[in-house]
């Protein structure tokens, strides 16, 4: 069977962290070397995503170009790609002649054929920063619930979607000027005239996907599918291929999965370079005649399960997608992963902290991969599935049976005497081991796959307990030799079965026990290794971690806030509308030395303070308890309205507040003032 699969591509706009690989890198990969050990022709493919507004606007950020971001980026995704072992047969990146030709094919080929629409609206630009905002960059009044920060495409406080056009006094989140709306003239992809086509493909034909990416796929359908624009006003991206359509770009989402397709030129294209049987046609058959499956996370679902297929189909020489198996996110100790407040981990520091232990990472977020719900990713769990389950059942194993051949043969493969049911068993769990994790993957189910392999060495530790090999050797020595032959079977037999999951550490096991083949029907055969086989001196395969390097770890993350706005931190606020300066005066502002700092019990935001001014004592209660500890407060000076009314928070008067300066992602921190300052010091 022919088999294209892909990973999403990652924006090139900053490092890469677990989710991505979680989420779509690793399934894809473990998915295409368990395809290419049963013998399936793959073609496994990723790439940088180069365009995009979010790209662009991280650029502006940083002060350098996007091109200047995307060179930073792309070769540090491409060098995690070799440290992970994520074995795509190529690793693309966007921004290639190449693939703006075959994107702009695209293009023409639904112009040519009366498959787009070209529609005039008026939408936000910005006349400081020059260009046409995405919806999320306005900013303004949810003009439901009055959240004075909801976003041009949702209200994030009453969940409710927008358009910006909707917001109460919007501006621009990059520069905080009110936007201006002008015309602007795009191509849209019709969807609608695709519902009837894309129930069919999906309700009909892929009733077998995942629920996850079923039920989302479901509820777009039922609200109706609506034409897209495909085209935005922007001088980074794929041009539009029209003379009338100067300064336009294709979206890139309408860019970035044709991407898949690039790179499978690329492919063909080199490979035909080095190899007289190859030709530069060879990714045809991957897109008509193969089943193609796209790892993706699930914010993807509806570009790859009904945008892209439409795609593929409206073009007429593309193959439909077969599966899209739709990952949930990774979460990072109980909180979202927020690359804005540099709460993650990320791949190439954990390889800098970590050294050669990609295959720990590997283990570990499979075996917590979030397949039908969000996971979580925790350090602690990180040590404990290392140490519990690599080290002392995996490595334990391993390591016993090469030991004691070691030890007792000089390393030789011992011959087997005649097998008992208990030696039948083990030698036959290899297979079962082995089929068990392909039933798992067909239905890509990632975590049962990894079970079944552990399984594997989990029945071999049994093994070896139930026959205690170093106690036999005394007593019934012939015995031993089977014992410890047909342990070393389900050894090698790990060899194989762990390679898509874990493949270092599977080829150190294939070499300790000299076995070269490592197709996977290889694992249904025995021997594995036959007697007589000279084994090279045993290694250890993994080794515990300790407490300090996680809790190292835990101790670099920023601190958790219960709220996480994985908004693109908009820059500063506009300001509020001038008031008078007598107006100004009448707020009284005083420093205050905070005497005591408690909980209030019932309210886990609040803490109640005991505040000294000079000219009184006062209880204040302050909304800060998620982002202060009360010791952080004990005997420190901040800044103080004193002038405000009484008022009563679960059931405890306050007068006056604690001015808060507030973090780009929302966090709170009190307005500290100076240490030297007396109490009841005047702020003006
Ligand atoms: N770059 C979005 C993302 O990184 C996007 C995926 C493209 S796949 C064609 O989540
Ligand atoms: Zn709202």
């Amino acid at each position: 069977m022919r088999y294209m699969i892909t990973a999403a591509l990652p924006y090139a706009n900053g490092p890469l962290h677990i989710g991505h690989l979680a989420g779509a890198f690793l399934p894809a990969d473990i998915y295409a070397r368990y395809r290419r050990l049963v013998g399936d022709d793959v073609l496994f493919v990723c790439g940088s995503d180069e365009h995009g507004v979010a790209v662009a606007i991280q650029a502006r950020k940083e002060g350098v170009t996007p091109r200047q971001l995307v060179d930073r980026y792309h070769p540090l995704f491409e060098r995690l790609f070799r440290e992970f072992d994520l074995s795509t047969d190529i690793y693309y990146r966007t921004s290639e002649a190449l693939h703006h030709q075959t994107a702009q094919e695209f293009f023409l080929r639904f112009y040519e054929t009366g498959q787009l629409i070209e529609q005039t609206t008026e939408q936000f630009y910005d006349p400081e920063a020059e260009l046409f905002l995405p919806d999320r960059y306005v900013v303004g009044t949810c003009p439901h619930c009055g959240n004075d920060r909801a976003y041009g495409d949702q209200c994030e406080k009453c969940g409710s979607s927008l358009t910006p056009q909707e917001l109460i006094s919007p501006r621009s989140a990059l520069t905080g000027k009110v936007p201006e709306l002008r015309p602007t003239t795009h191509f849209f992809l019709p969807l609608d005239r695709w519902q009837e086509r894309m129930e069919k493909y999906i309700l009909e034909e892929h009733r077998d996907w995942k629920p996850n990416v079923l039920g989302q796929c479901r509820s777009w359908l039922q609200q109706g599918l609506a034409p897209r624009a495909i085209t935005r006003d922007m001088d980074w991206g794929v041009a539009v291929p029209l003379d009338s359509a100067r300064g336009k770009v294709l979206y890139v989402w309408f860019d970035a999965p044709i991407g898949y397709i690039s790179a499978s030129k690329a492919w063909a294209q080199r490979r035909a370079q080095t190899r007289p049987d190859a030709s530069p046609d060879d990714w045809k058959a991957y897109w008509t005649d193969s089943t193609i499956v796209h790892f993706i996370g699930k914010d993807n679902i509806v570009f790859h399960c009904v945008v892209f297929p439409a795609m593929l189909m409206g073009h007429g020489e593309f193959r439909a997608p077969d599966y899209v198996p739709a990952n949930e996110f990774l979460n990072l100790e109980g909180e979202k992963i927020s690359t804005s407040r540099n709460r993650a981990v990320w791949l190439h520091e954990y390889l800098q902290d970590f050294p050669g232990k990609s295959d720990v990472l590997r283990y570990v977020l499979t075996a917590i991969m979030p397949e039908t719900k969000d996971a979580d990713f925790s350090w602690k769990d990180f040590q404990a599935r290392n140490n519990n389950e690599l080290v002392a059942i995996v490595g334990n194993f391993v390591h016993r049976v090469l030991t004691l051949i070691q030890k007792y043969y000089g390393g030789r493969v011992p011959s087997p005497g005649v097998l008992e049911p208990g030696d039948e068993k083990i030698l036959a769990a290899v297979g079962e081991s082995a089929r068990g994790i392909g039933e798992a993957l067909e239905k890509f189910r990632f975590k049962d796959a990894l079970a079944a392999a552990v399984q594997l060495a989990r029945d071999g530790n049994k093994y070896l307990t139930e026959n205690e090999p170093w106690h036999r050797i005394k007593t019934d020595p012939e015995r031993v030799k089977t014992v410890l032959f047909s342990g070393l079977q389900a050894v090698a037999g790990l060899g194989v079965v762990l390679e898509p999951f874990l493949p270092q550490s599977a080829a150190k096991i294939r070499r300790l026990v000299g076995m070269e083949s490592v197709a996977w029907a290889t694992a249904q055969q025995t021997p594995l290794v036959g007697a007589g086989t000279q084994l090279p001196e045993p290694e250890l395969l993994f080794e515990k971690i300790e407490d300090a390097a996680v809790e190292a770890q835990i101790a670099k993350l920023p601190l958790a806030v219960g709220v996480a706005s994985e908004a693109l931190a908009p820059a500063a606020e506009a300001p509020k509308p001038d008031v008078a300066f007598e107006q100004f005066a009448l707020t009284d502002l005083r420093v205050g030395r905070i005497l005591k700092a408690e909980r209030v019990k019932g309210a886990d935001k609040l803490l109640r303070l005991e505040v000294d001014f000079g000219f009184e004592r006062r209880t204040i209660v302050s909304g800060i308890a998620a982002y202060h500890t009360p010791e952080e407060l004990t005997n420190k000076n901040a800044a103080f309205v004193v002038n405000l009314p009484a008022r009563k928070l679960r059931g405890v008067e306050s007068r006056g507040m604690l001015l808060t300066v507030e973090g780009a992602d929302g966090t709170l921190r009190a307005l500290w003032a100076p240490d030297e300052a007396p109490p009841g010091a005047k702020i003006a």
